[in-house]
């Protein structure tokens, strides 16, 4: 409490009231009350731990209280146990960030400021129509490194003085834009547009300046009290930018004594011990209740508070949805939709193979043996998941699932056989051809292929005889020569020295072609433009990879049990999978990098594609 005394005793000397100016508007904007909104309401709704990258907002006091509500802040989302909420804070996050929460099977909700998002959306256009852009912003701020993450490296400089503008390695008739950090000083963004328009000939520019209505409206109240104060107090956190910019702004407008405090407990008394009148505004990010605290304590030392009127706010977002955790939640986990649709395909193969007696009663009892009531129906997941994302109908669909897992079984079997693989155990049950006998097992392989031909060619899979065929044509075409025989036929007979590329080209025909055709045959049900086809097909390319080069280290790292077939025996014979040249980290990290380009591959889709981000990330961590 030190100059407690002296501070009281000054006002009764000069035997006038002292003052505090309190500048309006100040304290939250729009922007950082939609984002707290967001925390809040996940906890309310979804209940703690609610994990948010970085800082929501810069405010510690807004952090602590969120805190105390369940919520758990991170710098990286790596620390972030997967399958959890994950909240990104108000100032934006760069591209790689949202690929990788959905990497890491993030629920994730982006709480960016809007007007933040709208500059995401501007620089994007300007360097879409060939524009360097100029950041005019501060180096390092959160802001700037999710605006930067928008585009390509390069494509954006950054500027926050007249040096970094003349400095800049570009000639002057380079098509330029500029934007603004939400938060910059209003009057140095002018004088350095100034400063850009001088520089460079062909200059574009947003229509009004991005510079938020917030950061204009405080800034210009704190202004027109500057000269009236003989210290200005800005309450706000030192790590936010519009705060430290308000303690600037007031110093250049005439109030020599400028200083920020996160509160009460930051005062400066020997300033405040010689003060008259006190301007007092706060940041965009620091809560009322803070000033409050700071106004209670200089009224105990004998100020009075005096409410200055300024412009009136009338600013709303609309709140972020929270729709996708709750649509997460309903839908369940990937293994919970397999379970549920493993039923529905049943049901179609059931009545497709129908109850048979005397002679053709084994030949049935081994094909539904080998595809009836078992395997993870991956491959009929994709078609369901594809077809919903392009408009497709359910029926058709499930029956285009069963059709592909009739071949899946077929492949199986044959696979199992002592002339190719010669395994004993597959999906945690003796192969049909110990359960039944050799002959058997190739029939019923023929009698499921043919079945699932049946399947896709009758008119219940599809009025149009125009997809039917194409359907047809295309799995011909995914499973002989080019596909899944041929690859076949590349895993049994390899070259002496095998090579990486013979290798993937090998999984890409033995596995991958007829995930790629789940994956066109989804398509086929529905509408999609050729360019949403093309990258479905990048997606499935890399799909099949991720999912071939995971059995491959499944024979490494599985276990019998859970992987339901007999493990270690790559190495042991010779074949040359991913794992046996790579080693078990080299085909992770490969697997890693073709789980990403699946990501990549569906970046335009949006969050409806969050089921075929869920089956890749299913492929690439199975553990059966
Ligand atoms: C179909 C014309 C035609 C020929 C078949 C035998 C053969 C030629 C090809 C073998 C293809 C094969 C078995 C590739 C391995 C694919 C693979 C990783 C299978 C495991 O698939 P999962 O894990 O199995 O989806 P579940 O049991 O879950 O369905």
């Amino acid at each position: 409490m030190e100059g407690v005394t002296s501070k009281s005793a000054l006002g009764r000397e000069t035997g006038k009231q002292r003052r505090i100016l309190l500048a309006n508007p100040r304290g939250f904007c729009a922007g950082v009350e939609r984002a707290i909104d967001t925390v809040e309401r996940a906890l309310k709704d979804h209940g703690a731990p609610i994990y948010v990258r970085r800082a929501i907002v810069h405010n510690q006091e807004v952090v602590e209280r969120l805190e105390k509500q369940g919520a758990i802040f991170v710098q990286q989302l790596d620390e972030i146990p997967r399958g959890s909420i994950a909240i990104l804070s108000a100032h934006g996050s760069a591209r790689q960030v949202l690929q990788e929460a959905r990497a890491r099977d993030l629920r994730t909700v982006d709480s960016i400021c809007p007007l933040v998002a709208k500059i995401h959306s501007q620089v994007e256009g300007w360097y879409r129509a060939g524009r360097h852009v100029l950041l005019i912003g501060h180096q390092g701020h959160p802001e700037i490194v999710g605006t930067l993450g928008q585009l390509p490296s390069g494509s954006i400089s950054v500027v926050s003085s007249a040096q970094d503008i003349a400095a800049l390695d570009l000639p002057s008739n380079t098509a330029i834009a500029y934007v603004i950090q939400t938060t910059f000083a209003v009057r140095d963004a002018d004088s350095l547009i100034d400063e850009i328009n001088r520089r460079f000939s062909d200059v574009a520019a947003p229509r009004a300046s991005s510079i938020c209505y917030a950061t204009a409206n405080r800034q210009e109240s704190a202004e027109a009290i500057a000269q009236k104060a003989d210290l200005f107090l800005v309450v706000g956190d030192e790590r936010s930018s519009n705060a430290r910019r308000l303690a600037e702004v007031v110093r250049i407008a005439g109030c020599k004594n400028a200083a920020l405090v996160r509160d009460e407990r930051d005062l400066p008394w020997s300033l405040i011990e010689v003060a008259e009148t006190i301007g007092l505004t706060a940041g965009a990010s620091s809560p009322e209740s803070a000033v409050e605290r700071v106004c209670r304590s200089l009224e105990a030392h004998g100020f009075a508070k005096e409410e200055i009127s300024g412009k009136v706010e009338r600013v709303t977002f609309r709140p972020v949805s929270l729709e996708p955790l709750a649509q997460r939640e309903r839908e369940g986990s990937i293994e919970d939709r397999l379970v549920s649709l493993r039923k529905d395909i049943d049901k179609v193969l059931e009545i497709a193979i129908g109850r048979r007696s005397g002679h053709d009663k084994r030949l049935a009892d081994a094909i539904r043996y080998a595809v009836v009531g078992s395997g993870k129906r991956f491959r009929a997941s994709l078609v369901m998941a594809v077809s919903e994302l392009v408009g497709g109908d359910y029926s058709q669909a499930i029956r285009v699932g069963a059709a592909i897992e009739c071949i899946h079984a077929q492949s199986l079997v044959h696979d199992d056989l002592p002339c190719m693989d010669n395994d004993d155990l597959r999906r945690g049950k003796p192969t049909l051809h110990r359960k039944f006998d050799e002959a058997t097992a190739v029939l019923a392989g023929d009698a499921l292929m043919a079945l699932g031909f049946e399947l896709l060619a009758d008119q219940a899979t599809n009025p149009d005889a125009d997809v039917r065929a194409r359907l047809v044509l295309s799995l011909s075409k995914a499973i002989g020569q080019d596909g899944l025989a041929g690859g076949q036929m590349m895993d049994l007979y390899p070259p002496a020295q095998p090579t990486e590329q013979f290798v993937f080209a090998c999984e890409s025909r033995k596995t991958a072609s007829l995930i790629r055709f789940a994956v066109e045959a989804g398509a086929m049900l529905g509408r999609c433009t050729p360019d949403e086809m093309d990258r479905l097909l990048l997606f499935a390319e890399n799909l099949g990879l991720v999912f071939q080069i995971r059995d491959d280290l499944l024979d490494n790292i599985g276990d019998v049990e859970l992987v339901g077939k007999a493990v270690n025996k790559d190495a042991d014979s010779g074949r040359a999978s991913a794992t046996v040249l790579m080693g078990v980290g080299g085909a992770t990290e490969e697997a890693r990098k073709r789980e990403n380009a699946c990501y990549e591959a569906l970046d335009g889709f949006g969050e409806q594609a969050i089921p075929l981000m869920d089956i890749a990330r299913f492929a690439a961590n199975r553990m059966h």
